[in-house]
């Protein structure tokens, strides 16, 4: 495999913390603390057969939704694929709400009809599981916002790097730049799609420079290890599509800890390799980043950690113990034309 140069995006780290201040960091760290127990809690729960159907853990790649949702705020159109616990949790669907999503329970997001792969919520448009045919779904977004004259709004299109092979991608940037869509389309290359690597898929890299020339539209490439590359990166292309109006390509390199799935051993990645990665874990370098800034002692970090993991097993045992849906009530919701 051939090593990429990417182009990161530019930012002066020291600054970009002034700016966002500590009080706001720790918040965020939190919330990645949050979705790291949940995830990791859930799989446990998957492993003891409590959870069932598929299973996509975001571990390694919080950073990017964190910070994008901190930085667009959570009154924008979001979409994105089954990779969804994190950009949920984010727009405010409760730890206890995608526990009992998983289990399957009545109270569950979804009323336990959807699952891991198929959060949502009034903003986010899903969760959806097919590679690539969200994209279209964000597109549409972005084209009734600019119908209805919806200046202050754009359309948020979380992607993976293998869903760049899908035709329903292209299709979708070309209607976009020809039709000055506020979409910003942000693919999450975490290297891997399934089992292949993405030298083996995309046919060119840096994937977002070398294809936005292509349909006339910008590009940026953020380092999504890093929670202050990622923060100065979203605000920079916030500040610019609400003025300029256009599609705006994203990639964002990073990596995941875990297989594309819970069945995945990822066993095409050596243990050398994912230890390499687990030393950039973008959670405890904004940890020790805090720790360094006396924002945050070793201590208090501790604390909430195990806070968390003791609140996100109070949430299993919720979800545990809720209704399954009542069978009755299984064609509810289906829409049948
Ligand atoms: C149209 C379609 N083809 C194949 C699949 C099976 N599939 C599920 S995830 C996946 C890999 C996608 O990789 P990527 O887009 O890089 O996202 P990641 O899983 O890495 O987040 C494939 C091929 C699918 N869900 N939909």
């Amino acid at each position: 495999m051939s090593k990429v140069e990417y182009k990161f995006f530019l930012c002066d780290t020291d600054k970009v913390y002034q700016e966002i201040g500590a009080k706001v960091l720790l918040e965020d760290l939190q919330k990645m603390v949050v979705i790291r127990h949940l995830e990791t809690r859930a799989e446990s729960a998957y492993q003891h057969g409590k959870v069932g159907g598929f299973f996509h853990s975001s571990a390694g790649q919080e950073a990017i939704a964190t910070s994008l949702v901190r930085v667009f705020g959570n009154k924008h159109w979001y979409t994105t694929t089954y990779r969804c616990h994190a950009l949920a949790y984010l727009l405010g669907i409760s730890e206890k709400e995608i526990m009992a999503e998983l289990y399957g329970k009545e109270v569950g997001n979804a009323k336990g009809r959807g699952g891991s792969m198929h959060l949502f919520s009034d903003r986010l448009l899903g969760g959806l599981a097919i590679v690539g045919g969200h994209i279209p779904i964000a597109t549409g977004a972005a084209f009734s916002l600019k119908y209805q004259g919806r200046q202050d709004l754009v359309s948020l299109c979380f992607l993976g790097d293998g869903a760049v092979a899908q035709g329903a991608f292209h299709e979708s940037l070309n209607l976009a730049s020809l039709w000055n869509l506020p979409c910003v389309y942000i693919i999450e290359n975490n290297l891997w799609g399934m089992g292949t690597h993405v030298s083996r898929a995309i046919c060119k890299q840096p994937i977002a420079e070398s294809f936005a020339p292509g349909y006339g539209i910008k590009s940026y490439t953020l380092n999504g290890m890093d929670y202050f590359n990622c923060y100065a990166g979203f605000q920079h292309i916030y500040r610019e599509i609400v003025v300029e109006k256009r599609p705006i390509l994203v990639e964002v390199v990073g990596e995941r800890f875990r297989g594309h799935s819970i069945s995945d051993p990822a066993l095409y990645r050596t243990k050398g390799e994912l230890q390499e990665a687990m030393k950039k874990d973008p959670l405890l370098q904004l940890r020790d980043r805090l720790i360094r800034e006396k924002a945050l002692t070793a201590e208090e970090y501790q604390k909430m950690d195990k806070e968390v993991r003791e609140r996100v097993i109070d949430v299993m045992k919720y979800a545990q113990e809720s209704l399954d849906p009542n069978p009755i009530s299984l064609e509810e919701g289906v829409f049948a034309p």
